[in-house]
């Protein structure tokens, strides 16, 4: 990162980062960081493979709906492609009981997290204002305001230390998700500063993946964003955000820390935005192409089944099983997305209040009025 450069074209950047998997499909036993912390996984057999589908579903299920936005089925998509690795690996790392705070690109982390993919369209669709329970799911709603889900998690992690629910090998923790454009924002500065002073049980999953839409990585900032938690008192650790295997061992051990009340963790996952910042940008105006290819040579599912490959998990068989599945989910997603029934006009007033209010209830009004007033036209 020496003068603000950002490395581009190899493997690890300045200053390293945790990896178990190499591009190339090779483990790394385990990796010892500078402040004696070691990571390692050991998966069987069975659960490397599950792995492997959960990437390669999450990228399927994905470019279905980049492929529903572009036929004019949704409003707008926001892709995962690149981060499979550092949502499937996070989000299969955390516990039943723990609580997610994402952005609104964390469809992977809602896979894993056991929720029905469809959950997200209807916001997408404009059908619904995307609200679900985010104590049923243990994964609060999309959050589309950068940043503001840190300060959310924050208040949650503090309260759930005020019930009770945190210090032991059971207890909750929180995991908040954002990307290296939200750390330039104040929420984020004031999540870590509460969440530091009041050692709250929570872990900041930063998906550093080189952009703000056009704003690139040094436009932010002048350190690696993993070292900013030093300013804040917790520890901070970069991983490679394309490694599953080193994700999620990473996620783990900030996980577990957290819910035995050892404090907050901040988690850059460095990882790299393949697609565009979302349907309704051209990320060709503001990036080159060769960068893009150099990333292509870490794809994070590649080297998974190349791992698979060589210590000899899985056939050619397997693969066409995992492909051909996660296309059949892909065209059932499709069709459920289709037959969301569009939402009764008036019904955009519903839930804004709990009990309502007077302003409300005259806007109400005035947009039946307006609606009644097309009756009998054609
Ligand atoms: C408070 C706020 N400011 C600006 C925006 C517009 N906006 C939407 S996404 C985005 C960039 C976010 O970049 P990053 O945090 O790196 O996340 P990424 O989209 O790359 O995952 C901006 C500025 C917003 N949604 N909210
Ligand atoms: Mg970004």
């Amino acid at each position: 990162m020496a003068n603000g450069e950002r490395e581009v074209g190899v493997d690890a950047p300045a200053g390293g980062f945790v990896q178990l998997l190499t591009p190339d499909g090779e483990r790394v036993d385990s990796v010892t960081t500078a402040d004696g912390t070691t990571y390692s996984v050991s998966f069987t057999d069975d659960e490397y493979r599950e792995l492997y589908k959960d990437l390669v579903t999450v990228r399927r299920l994905d470019a279905e709906a980049t492929a529903l936005q572009r036929q004019g089925e949704l409003g707008i998509w926001a892709s995962l492609l690149g981060q499979e690795a550092a949502q499937v690996g996070s989000g299969r790392a955390l516990r039943p009981q723990d609580m997610a705070f994402p952005t609104y690109r964390e469809h992977g982390v809602l896979y894993t997290r056991g929720i029905d993919p469809i959950m997200p369209f209807g916001l997408f669709r404009g059908v619904d204002q995307g609200g679900w329970d985010p104590n049923e799911f243990k994964f609060n709603t999309y959050t589309i305001v950068i940043g503001a889900q840190t300060l959310h998690a924050t208040g949650y992690a503090m309260g759930i230390t005020m019930d009770g629910k945190t210090g032991n090998a059971d207890g909750e923790a929180v995991i908040a998700y954002f990307g290296d454009g939200a750390t330039s924002q104040g929420d984020v500065n004031e999540a870590f500063v509460w969440s530091g002073v009041f050692h709250a049980p929570i872990v900041f999953f930063c998906q550093n993946n080189q952009y703000a839409i056009s704003e690139p990585l040094e436009r932010q900032t002048r350190v690696p964003l993993y070292q900013r938690a030093n300013g804040f008192g917790f520890p901070g650790v970069r991983v490679d955000g394309n490694d599953v295997l080193a994700t999620y061992a990473v996620t783990r051990k900030a996980m577990d820390q957290a819910r035995h009340g050892q404090g907050p963790t901040l988690i850059e996952a460095y990882t790299y935005r393949m697609g565009a910042h979302t349907t309704s940008d051209d990320p060709s105006r503001y990036r080159i192409a060769s960068e893009v290819e150099a990333w292509q040579a870490r794809d994070p599912i590649l080297r998974v089944r190349a791992l698979l490959v060589r210590e000899q998990l899985a056939d050619d068989e397997f693969f066409a099983d995992v492909d051909e599945t996660a296309a059949k989910q892909a065209v059932e997603l499709r069709e459920r997305v289709l037959s969301m029934p569009d939402p009764a006009p008036l019904t955009i007033f519903d839930n804004v209040y709990p009990e309502g209010s007077p302003h409300l209830d005259e806007q109400r009004e005035q947009y039946a009025a307006y609606l009644a007033s097309f009756e009998g036209s054609h």
